[in-house]
């Protein structure tokens, strides 16, 4: 056995589910020996695609993402979905080949790239150090949420590896990585002085309002025994949408997608319990959904949080369950904000598409709220949908409704166009039991289309929404009501269903309300190939929450 041999067969006796790459001659051995080990193989048709889709598996999955790439340009490729992964702290392995001779072509200083991003970069230096290595790897990628690439050079990749594969597999230890969302869980319990103190603030607090983020997806339970005690409203960051489904006293999704109720009532509280959640600018709309009066509170596993973003007047550290469950130990039951009235206004205007709109279809164009609302009838409701960026982003957010925590998949930590594909496609890997959505503008879907060949190789019943408004919509908003000229940023009508179908997917051209047809004839079955529904939107203005993006550049 060699090197690489063994840290692939390391790796897969460590409990690596699925693996995500492009393989070149610096990866083939361990992506081999990952595959000899059981572990399942996707094979990507970019690197750029394959790091987004162990990104969305491991966040849909719960288990350690793992991205196989060749040296130096394998790596580079991968770049920018390893900055998603790594600024949303998932646990990610990235197995690159390594050229240490600076002669050759392939020579880059891989170790410095990964720490540029925000990953840790290790490297197996010797034959001793491959199970070891690959132990640590994967123990900080788990333990410690981090994107943590492991160079292996070609020439220890190729040395013999001596040991014995059973010491290689104890070493590496046997057991699945934590629930999706939930970090690992430290020993020692949260301080019961701040404990203490939250149930106090709640017991006083007469409007309180949780909000729940990437780090209370696994908390649903014991955060909604604690707000039913409490009184309390319940909404979410952006990336734990449908946390809450089905609670009558859900707000859904904070911030920039907020509807004007939920904002309303988020302004209004006097008490916001942030679980797992930083209070971004988008969570809170560059802080004024928190009113100046309101006491804040953070209860995350990093005490770095509670003094960034909207800072915390009490933080409490530790994990999110454990906390709410030992709050609710100390809390009496209140009404706080919940009311009739209140359950009343939110089943009546809680979702947007309760939210009054004059469609504006017309002139062989869809107006994309109506697109999404009649697209929100038609699919199943056991889905899982992925957003790319730009203009359209808000309107599938808002207006496609999922189940809960693991149906909504939102790689947008690093505000990239081009992932939203990849994104679906590690999200349906992750959950073959849901129809998986990706919601997309004309420009990242192009700019991802790469992977477009790899939804039909892998039979994924797909479903692919392209708003298409012939523009980076995001600049034309921008720029455009100054006057600039937007040459750089409009481009003439492109035939996505054409090219869908060439790429041998179903598609339909959606230019109407009625043109939705095509895609409730899809969903009647058999869904044997992809849908591509290429929706011309129209396009007459800007979005609200862009206006927010733009603001905070
Ligand atoms: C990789 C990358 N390149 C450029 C940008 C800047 N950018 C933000 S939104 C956007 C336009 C996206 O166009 P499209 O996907 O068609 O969505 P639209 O804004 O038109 O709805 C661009 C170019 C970015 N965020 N990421
Ligand atoms: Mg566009």
């Amino acid at each position: 056995m060699i090197v690489a041999e063994a840290v692939g067969r390391a790796l897969a006796a460590r409990g690596v589910g699925t693996a995500f790459g492009v393989v070149g001659s610096g990866n083939f051995h361990v992506t081999n020996a990952l595959v000899a080990g059981g572990v399942r193989f996707v094979a990507a048709r970019h690197e750029g695609g394959a790091a987004t889709m162990a990104d969305a598996y491991a966040r849909m999955s719960g288990r350690v993402g793992v991205v196989s790439v060749h040296q130096g340009p394998g790596l580079t490729n991968a770049l920018t979905g390893l900055t998603e992964a790594a600024k949303s702290r998932t646990p990610l392995i990235v197995l690159a080949g390594e050229a240490t001779e600076v002669q050759s072509n392939f020579h880059i200083d891989q170790a410095a790239l990964a720490t540029a991003v925000g990953a840790v970069a290790m490297r197996v230096s010797s034959p001793e150090e491959a199970g070891s290595r690959a132990a640590e790897a994967y123990r900080v990628a788990v333990e410690e949420r981090r994107t943590v690439l492991l160079n292996l050079p070609l020439d220890v990749q190729a040395a013999p590896f001596e040991g014995p594969v059973d010491v290689l597999v104890a070493a590496a230890g046997k057991s699945a990585a934590p629930a999706a969302g939930s970090p690992a869980i430290p020993s020692a319990g949260p301080s019961v002085a701040e404990v203490g103190e939250l149930a106090r603030l709640l017991g006083a607090a007469e409007r309180p309002v949780f909000i729940a983020g990437r780090g209370a997806r696994h908390a649903r339970r014991e955060l909604e025994e604690l707000a039913e005690l409490a009184g309390a409203l319940l909404a979410t960051s952006a990336v734990a949408k449908g946390l809450f489904r089905g609670s009558p006293w859900d707000l859904d999704v904070s911030g920039g997608f907020a509807t004007p109720l939920a904002a309303e009532l988020i302004r209004g509280a006097d008490l916001v319990v942030a679980w797992g959640c930083a209070l971004n600018m988008w969570t809170t709309r560059h802080g004024t959904l928190v009113s100046p009066g309101a006491k804040v509170v953070k209860v995350d596993l990093d005490p770095a949080s509670f003094k960034t973003h909207v800072p915390a007047d009490l933080g409490v550290a530790g994990d999110v369950a454990r906390v709410a469950a030992a709050v609710a130990a100390q809390v009496a039951p209140r009404p706080g904000y919940r009311s009739p009235e209140i359950a009343a206004r939110v089943r009546g205007e809680g979702r947007w598409r309760d939210v009054p709109y004059e469609d504006e279809s017309g002139g062989g164009r869809i107006d994309p709220r109506t697109l999404s609302i009649g697209l929100d009838d038609l699919l199943p409701r056991e889905r899982i949908v992925a957003i790319d960026s730009g203009n359209f982003m808000g309107y599938p957010s808002m207006f496609v409704d999922v189940p809960d925590e693991g149906g909504f998949c939102f790689t947008q930590a690093f505000q990239s166009i081009g992932l939203g594909l990849a994104t679906a496609i590690g999200a349906a890997i992750a959950r073959p039991d849901r129809l998986p959505v990706a919601a997309l503008g004309d420009g990242g879907a192009l700019m991802g289309i790469a992977e477009l060949e790899t939804v039909v190789r892998l039979g994924l019943p797909m479903v692919i929404v392209v708003y298409d408004d012939e523009a980076y919509g995001a600049e034309v908003h921008h720029f455009g009501p100054h006057g600039h000229p937007l040459g750089t940023v409009t481009f003439p009508p492109a035939d996505l269903a054409a090219i869908a179908r060439g790429h041998g997917c179903a598609a339909v051209t959606v230019g109407a309300p009625g043109d939705l047809a095509g895609v409730a004839e899809w969903v009647a079955g058999p869904r044997d190939r992809p849908l591509l529904v290429h929706a011309k939107v129209t396009a007459e203005h800007g979005s609200w929450w862009l206006e927010e993006a733009f603001k905070g550049h």
